[in-house]
């Protein structure tokens, strides 16, 4: 079994000025090409072989090598963050933000507070994500390295449909230290449709 990066369907500087080119391209290129290759290569040589799909290899992380959880962690979560973005954005549908303000019983400006606010309290490298859990219950949670909630060992345990890279090489040549403004500056490239399929898949 080898896992491959996903295709971009858009170019790396399609998601200026909000991501920047290079950032993107060093992003892709260099970490996640890493993430994946190492990924490979620590399954080629453990347990880790017998499985088929990234998704099982996450909920039996607990059984599997730190090299796997590291890794395996990075490509999941880097081919989960890089195809929910799109130049410009799409739109949230009118039934998608309705089911957002009814979880969190609050508007979609508040919601996205609330996830900012979770992103600037993960403090080092992590994640911050949209997750859907049992019954199609949203919730936000962030997690620490290249761990994410699909994993065993989680604290809390759902299915991602959004997730936020806050590692500094995802924004640190454009922003420098302020995360919060990229964090602002995400919600505009957010591909919502690929969310709401994401979260639709989790249902079934
Ligand atoms: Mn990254």
């Amino acid at each position: 079994m080898n896992f491959e990066m996903i295709q971009l369907s858009y170019p790396f500087s399609s998601l200026e000025p909000h991501i920047d080119e290079k950032t993107m391209r060093v992003h892709y290129t260099k970490h996640y090409r890493t993430y994946t290759e190492k990924l490979n290569s620590e399954i080629s040589k453990s347990s880790g072989s017998k499985y088929y799909d990234i998704e099982s290899i996450m909920k039996d992380i607990s059984k599997l090598s730190q090299g796997i959880r590291n890794n395996g962690g990075g490509y999941y979560n880097h081919s989960l963050f890089f195809s929910c973005l799109s130049p410009g954005g799409t739109k949230i549908s009118s039934n998608f933000l309705r089911k957002i303000e009814n979880e969190f019983s609050c508007s979609f400006g508040d919601f996205k507070k609330k996830f900012k606010k979770d992103s600037l309290d993960r403090f080092g490298s992590g994640w911050a994500w949209l997750c859907s859990s049992e019954g199609g219950k949203l919730f936000i949670s962030t997690t620490p390295n290249q761990d994410n909630p699909l994993m065993d060992i989680s604290q809390k345990q759902g299915i991602p449909i959004l997730g936020l890279d806050l590692w500094e090489h995802s924004y640190y040549l454009k922003y420098k230290n302020q995360r919060d403004l990229y964090i602002d500056n995400f919600w505009e490239v957010v591909n919502w449709e690929e969310v709401e399929s994401r979260y639709n898949i989790s249902l079934v």
